[in-house]
C-alpha cells in the first residue's frame, strides 16, 4: 500500500486511480485478513452447512461460526512477529476491528491450523465474558487481476457499497472503493525492474587508413553478435 501511494504520488495524478482488484461474480470464498496467510484450508466451522454471512467469530467452545459484519462483538489481534494475541472487549464491527487491529497491533488474528487454533481458543478463554469474538476470517468475492491470493483489504468507511465490480483507490490515497468498471481513470501497473545498460565501443585502426569503405567493420560487427548470441542484448 506504502508503495502504490509514493508511485501515485510521484505521478503527480490527483483523481482516484484503478487498482488491479475487481469481484469475479462468483461465490465468495472465505480469506484470512491476515497477510501471507494465502487460502484457507484449515477450518473449524461448527455447522458448515449454514453459511450464509460474510465475516468470521469464535464461540467459547473454539468452533468459527458466521455473522452479519456489522454485529459489534469483541475481537482478539494478533501483534505481528512476537505472536502475541490480544482480546479487545470493546465491541465493534468485523471491519472496525480490523482497522483497530491493525492501527494498534498487526491485524485480526488468523487460525490456520489447530495449533493455532487452539492458541486463540485459550486467549479467548481466559476471559468469560467474551463468548463470541471476531477473529480475522471473512469472505468476498474479490479478487487481484495477477491471481495473487492477498487477502488485504483496505476498503474506505461503508465501502464497498456495490455501486461497482472494479475497485480505485481514492484520491486521498487512504482507502479503496468500488467502481463501476465502464468509469475512465488513471491506473497503476506493476512488474519486473528491467535494468538497461548501455556500452558504446569505439575501434581504431592503425594500419587501414579508411575503414568506413572496408569490410571490417561489418566482419567485427557479426563477430560480436556471434559472440553474443542468446543474451539480451541490442546492437546498433
Ligand atoms: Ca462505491
Amino acid at each position: 500500500m506504502d508503495r502504490l501511494r509514493s508511485a501515485v504520488t510521484a505521478s503527480g495524478v490527483s483523481r482516484d486511480i484503478w487498482i488491479g482488484l475487481r469481484d469475479r461474480l462468483q461465490e465468495p470464498s472465505w480469506k484470512w485478513s491476515e497477510a501471507g496467510t494465502g487460502e484457507v484450508n484449515y477450518t473449524n466451522w461448527a455447522s458448515e452447512a449454514e453459511l450464509t454471512h460474510h465475516c468470521g467469530a469464535m464461540s467459547a467452545n473454539g468452533t468459527w461460526t458466521d455473522r452479519t459484519c456489522d454485529a459489534t462483538i469483541p475481537f482478539i489481534c494478533r501483534s505481528g512477529g512476537s505472536e502475541e494475541l490480544y482480546v479487545v472487549e470493546e465491541e465493534m464491527t468485523w471491519m472496525d476491528a480490523q482497522r483497530h487491529c491493525r492501527q494498534n497491533h498487526s491485524d485480526l488474528a488468523s487460525a490456520t491450523s489447530p495449533h493455532e487454533n487452539m492458541a486463540l481458543w485459550h486467549k479467548i478463554s481466559e476471559n468469560e465474558t467474551t463468548p463470541l469474538v471476531w477473529i480475522g476470517l471473512f469472505r468476498d468475492s474479490w479478487v487481484w487481476s495477477d491471481n495473487s491470493h492477498s487477502s488485504f483489504r483496505n476498503w474506505g468507511p461503508l465501502k464497498p457499497n456495490n455501486d461497482g465490480r472494479c475497485v480505485a483507490l481514492e484520491s486521498s490515497l487512504l482507502y479503496w472503493q468500488d467502481r463501476r468498471c465502464q468509469l475512465k481513470k488513471a491506473f497503476c501497473c506493476h512488474g519486473e525492474v528491467t535494468w538497461k545498460r548501455i556500452v558504446r565501443l569505439e575501434m581504431t585502426s592503425s594500419y587501414l587508413s579508411n575503414v568506413a569503405n572496408s569490410p571490417l567493420p561489418e566482419m567485427i560487427l557479426s563477430q560480436i553478435k556471434g559472440r553474443l548470441k542468446g543474451a539480451k542484448v541490442k546492437i546498433w
